[in-house]
């Protein structure tokens, strides 16, 4: 099973404790930032703006959530890099990126579906998918109760316990999550390449966040998950998790890393079948 170069070496005797901190910030500054993004839902939702689309919103909530992501990282690495959805990239000294989505799954947290989250992740490196090391990230999902996280080398756990995937090869029985876009041109691009690959598989589940949809490969409820068009802040923690519990993740071909053109994370099993249905299929 060929890896994207990204698969980390377990951690050398320097790294280990390093990652072991760092994960351990993701942590404690994801889950207080979904606190207080639960807790402002709570009290109301509020749409701020919209971006690439009428249908791309941005509360309140995301930028209030973002801005104390922002301090709680700065207050305790203030030399480190922040790469966030909603705010300017700050630079950094150290040569490590902080990479933040306030809220995954914003449209979800509008309709008061509970499957959204506060995604952080650090980086070593350029801050760009295709070459970054992923050291450390937490994806929380307060509504779920439920807390992620992984160390490069180190493993992924849910609320504690450790995530290891079960050997799994059949595509025509696998459960394959997926994503639409904002632009209304890519969606009926999307549309026509699940359409072709629903024959190929036992379902498709569509749960509007893909941090969520990454940490749901590496706890074994879906199979797979796939999508064009993620942002770096979208997986760069859930890659991580899904990573550490043993998943295949990377583009279309063996040796592509996951970007803005593709993202795929899939039990080993089943990669190869799936990566050839998505190609067949025009993705
Ligand atoms: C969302 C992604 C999801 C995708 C949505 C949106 P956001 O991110 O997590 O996978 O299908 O279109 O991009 O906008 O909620 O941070």
């Amino acid at each position: 099973m060929n890896e994207p170069a990204d698969r980390t070496p377990a951690t050398d005797t320097e790294d280990g404790p390093r990652i072991k901190e760092l994960r351990e910030l993701a942590i404690h500054i994801a889950t207080g930032a979904a606190e207080m993004a639960a807790r402002m839902r709570h009290e109301g939702v509020a749409v701020a703006a919209t971006k690439s689309s009428s249908t791309d919103v941005v509360t309140e909530a995301d930028r209030a959530t973002e801005q104390h992501i922002r301090e709680l990282i700065s207050r305790a690495r203030p030399d480190d890099a922040i790469l966030g959805e909603e705010g300017d990239s700050v630079s950094g000294t150290t040569g490590l990126t902080w990479v933040v989505d306030p809220i995954d799954g914003t449209v979800n947290y509008l309709y008061g579906i509970g499957s959204w989250a506060v995604s952080v992740a650090v980086v070593e490196g350029e801050p760009e998918p295709t070459s970054w090391r992923t050291l450390a990230g937490s994806v929380v999902a307060p509504r779920l109760s439920e807390v992620y996280s992984a160390g490069a080398g180190e493993g992924a756990t849910l609320n504690g316990r450790p995530l290891r995937l079960e050997p799994h090869s059949g595509l025509s029985d696998s459960l394959v999550a997926t994503g639409f876009g904002y632009e209304s041109a890519r969606r009926t691009a999307q549309g026509r390449v699940v359409a072709q690959l629903l024959g190929s598989v036992r379902d498709i589940r569509r749960m509007g966040s893909a941090a969520l949809d990454l940490c749901a490969v590496a706890a074994g409820r879906v199979d797979a998950y796939y999508e064009l068009g993620t942002k770096p802040w979208d997986h760069a923690a859930g890659a991580l998790v899904a990573r550490e519990a043993g998943a295949w993740v990377g583009g279309l071909k063996d040796d592509e890393r996951e970007s803005e053109r593709m993202l795929v994370a899939a039990n080993p099993g089943i990669s190869k079948q799936l990566r050839a249905a998505l190609r067949d299929a025009g993705a």
